[in-house]
């Protein structure tokens, strides 16, 4: 480890000549593996007060994560859980309330290859076992591909959650169509009711509109603000400052061509319709995201970090800079693999679920 670091602490000074600071900074940090490499296609993850990490395997299970190696598999029983393509069980969310009510919220695919939609269900977690799973919202219309299922899921200050859904990949049209809830942020109260002051009439649960895939989503409570990235076709990722009822241009406007390298719109931008704050272009494939606010590694205060499944690094957006830019973090400690979730632990550390079978979660912390 040691030579490892000094190697690669020569490696970035030789790269970067006159080396930026923030860079050399970073190299001070370590990776550890906190789970047994056994975790099966998981998807999120969040830390209970316990301290133990929760995290959600598409098949269907929770796991409980405590003190390596202590690992509590829940087998949870999701009504018509599609589990195919990008679908599953996604997301895993605590209330506000989870101290007193051990209140979980979960996004998962429900349906077949023919039918499927996005789902959000409520769950009581207590001691280690689930109870009262019952789903409060299901996203319309159903679709008949398994992919672009969005499922993030964020919570607002009033306590009210957005959740993303994604454009099912051959309804894109769908995304720019108010009164469907394909391609869309959705703000729903924890009932799965609608509230009252979302912005359209005409479409009681939807929030933004003229998305694509969108998976990393975050609320600054401080600043006010709400951030989401969303996959593009080949290019054309873009991280957006989310504002009710504005339409983000999915797929009218994008930077993205298809895959076949055809255009998909002759816009990369439309009157009416937001542009990215930043966009990617080759892609990254961002999978999550986290507003960095914390003391353990000052050069990434009020950054964002995003974790990517095709760039398979960690990229810290400094969304402060004019222009915005972005820069992989972390790349000589941690090895490439597909990223997959991100959290900041209560003790400051920045922890990493990694993608795909046999998968792990990282501890980053700066060197001791
Ligand atoms: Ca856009």
């Amino acid at each position: 480890m040691g030579i490892c670091r000094i190697v690669g602490f020569m490696l970035l000074w030789s790269l970067f000549g006159v080396a930026d600071a923030k860079q050399v900074d970073e190299i001070h940090f370590q990776a550890k593996r906190i789970a047994p490499a056994r975790l099966q296609s998981p998807w999120a993850l969040v830390q209970l007060p316990d301290e133990r990490w929760l995290i959600t395997e598409r098949e269907g299970n929770l796991v409980l994560l405590g003190e390596h190696p202590r690992v509590t598999r829940i087998p949870l029983d999701l009504p018509a859980l599609y589990y195919a393509g990008q679908g599953g069980l996604l997301d895993v969310a605590l209330t506000q309330d989870f101290p007193l009510s051990g209140r979980i919220l979960l996004t998962f695919s429900q349906g077949t290859g023919d039918k499927n939609h996005l789902a959000v269900a409520t769950a009581v977690l207590e001691n280690d076992q689930v109870h009262d799973l019952k789903v409060i919202f299901s996203v319309t219309p159903d679709k008949d591909t398994p992919v672009h299922f969005g499922g993030r899921l964020a919570v607002m200050n009033d306590g009210t959650w957005l959740v993303t859904t994604g454009d099912g990949f051959d309804f894109r049209e769908q995304a720019q169509k108010r009164t469907s809830q394909l391609g869309k942020i959705l703000r729903i109260r924890e009932d799965g009711q609608a509230p009252k002051d979302n912005p359209f009439a005409d479409a009681p649960f939807v929030f933004s509109y003229g998305h694509r895939n969108p998976q990393g989503l975050v609320i600054d409570e401080q600043h006010n603000k709400i951030y989401a990235h969303e996959h593009g076709p080949d290019g054309g990722d873009e991280i957006n400052l989310i504002q009710p009822a504005s339409n983000y241009g999915w797929p009218v406007a994008t930077q993205g061509l298809d895959y076949s390298g055809a255009r998909i719109s002759p816009f990369t931008s439309y009157e009416g319709m937001v542009e990215p704050l930043f966009n990617w272009s080759p892609s990254v494939a961002p999978s999550s995201m986290i507003l960095y606010q914390g003391s353990l590694f000052p050069t990434l205060d009020g950054q964002l970090l995003v974790t990517t499944l095709k760039a398979q690094t960690l990229i810290a957006v400094d969304i402060g800079a004019k222009p915005v830019h972005s820069r992989e973090i972390f790349a000589t400690i941690m090895q490439k693999a597909r990223l997959r979730d991100i959290a900041v632990g209560n003790d400051g550390a920045i922890y990493i679920l990694t993608d795909g079978e046999n998968a792990t979660v990282f501890r980053i912390a700066p060197l001791k």
